[in-house]
């Protein structure tokens, strides 16, 4: 298969790889990972990602995972869409691979904790306490992004870039699973103004189709 092929699954972290996708204007295809069918531990899935997880990118056939690597990639492919604000210089170069990391290392694990705190503890009634002691690790780690939105519109500065439609997923994530969202009045904000640009909108879009189609098909993920 040549071109760019994203396998996603609609609400899933795949959207900011989406989102880039739509950014850079180039064609892609998309394949809908339907965890319900078990998509995801197919032996043709797992070839491609042995960790069974989206987003993965399809390279000219050649599988790249991780969007702390997927996002990277398109933006020095696609300089022009300018997804990350990469200059060349060491430090500032790696301060974007440092915000990359702090979303995928350390936020992305409390969403799951959040949204599926059964996953990370025995049923006998502690999954309320994984998800508030979660609640409580993600407004810790969330404090200074709202301090930084408060002075300046996106959290790299002046300009939008990839990974503020990221901070953007972890907000819709968080913000529907009972996160106190009150008091990041200006995370909130950027959730919509993030959301509003023509390549999210896109983005939901497809992912709105894809949730069709799950639902058509009896494969629909029950909102945890
Ligand atoms: N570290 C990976 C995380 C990917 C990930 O956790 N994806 C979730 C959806 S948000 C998934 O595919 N979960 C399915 C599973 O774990 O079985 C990344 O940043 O790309």
């Amino acid at each position: 298969m040549t071109g760019l092929v994203l396998h996603f699954a609609p609400q899933t972290c795949a959207r900011v790889a989406l989102v880039a996708l739509e950014e850079t204007g180039a064609p892609f295809e998309t394949r809908l990972v339907r965890f319900m069918a078990g998509d995801h531990r197919d032996p043709a899935f797992l070839a491609r990602n042995p960790a069974g997880k989206v987003p993965l990118l399809e390279v000219d056939g050649e599988p790249l995972t991780q969007n702390g690597a997927i996002l990277p990639y398109l933006a020095r492919r696609f300089p022009e869409a300018r997804l990350l604000p990469y200059t060349g210089d060491a430090l500032n170069d790696a301060k974007i691979q440092s915000r990359l990391a702090w979303l995928a290392a350390d936020l992305h694990p409390l969403v799951t904790r959040i949204r599926m705190p059964h996953f990370f503890c025995d049923l006998d009634g502690a999954p309320g306490r994984v998800r508030a002691l979660a609640m409580e690790a993600m407004a810790f780690q969330l404090a200074d992004a709202e301090r930084t939105l408060r002075g300046r519109p996106w959290l790299m500065g002046q300009d939008w870039s990839i990974i503020d439609a990221y901070l953007s997923w972890v907000w819709f994530r968080i913000a529907g699973a009972g996160f106190e969202v009150a008091a990041f009045p200006a995370l909130a904000d950027h959730h919509h103004r993030a959301d509003a640009r023509p390549s999210a909108q896109r983005a939901l879009a497809i992912e709105a189709a894809a949730q069709d189609e799950l639902e058509r098909a009896g494969f629909s993920v029950p909102l945890s």
